[in-house]
């Protein structure tokens, strides 16, 4: 139960949000600062900061999106990078034993993200996203069942709520990462609950 935020995403307080979140039983949150009037410098590294340490309150691993100097200013327990990011040696040099993430769209990709030492792969979008100006082409769970022999855990992203969540982990995921389900939610505690209850109850 990934959640991954950033303040352009919440329609409240970002703090709150991943707060109640926590309570509907996420497992691991990204912050993801990004999109249109997102914060930047100290603004950035204060939310960050107060993100990071409701995760570690909770005992929730803080994953840090893109930015590799933030998480490592935040001594965040790893970071996600795409295909647009900085090379996942790089990443991997720098972050020592941290959690790191990639995002994978083809076996190509995903045994170049091994090789450089990824912990886990993002595979999307599965369904039609809002979210991600620039996301690829929805690829439905294919690319779930194909990276599934590298034996590496998987989320799947991309346009995933309490009402397709299943599909994804019964395809192979081990599990799915949200955005929109969780932080447009008028109850996002309950969200988070209904999501979590799904894959749970789906899992085969
Ligand atoms: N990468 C692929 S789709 C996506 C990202 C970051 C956006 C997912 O957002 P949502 O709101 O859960 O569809
Ligand atoms: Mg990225």
């Amino acid at each position: 139960m990934y959640f991954i935020a950033g303040s352009t995403n919440c329609l409240k307080e970002p703090v709150e949000v991943l707060e109640e979140a926590i309570l509907g039983g996420i497992t691991i949150f990204q912050y993801r600062e990004k999109g249109e009037g997102c914060l930047c410098d100290s603004e950035r590294l204060e939310l960050g900061k107060r993100l990071r340490n409701v995760c570690r309150e909770n005992g929730i691993p803080f994953i840090v999106n893109d930015h590799i100097e933030l998480a490592l200013e935040l001594d965040a327990d790893g970071v996600h990078i795409g295909q647009e990011d900085e090379e996942a040696l790089q990443v991997r040099e720098k972050i020592g034993d941290k959690v790191l993430g990639v995002s994978v769209h083809s076996r190509e990709e995903a045994e170049k993200a091994i090789r450089a030492g990824a912990d886990y792969f993002g595979v999307g979008p599965i369904f039609p996203t809002a979210t991600k100006e620039d996301a690829k082409e929805v690829q439905g769970t294919a690319m779930i069942e194909k990276l599934k022999d590298f034996g590496i855990p998987m989320v799947g992203i991309g346009g995933i709520n309490a009402d397709n969540a299943d599909i994804v982990t019964n395809a192979g995921a081990d599990g799915v990462s949200v955005i929109t389900a969780i932080s447009h939610a008028e109850d996002v505690r309950a969200a988070a609950a209904g999501l979590r209850e799904k894959i749970e109850g789906g899992k085969k």
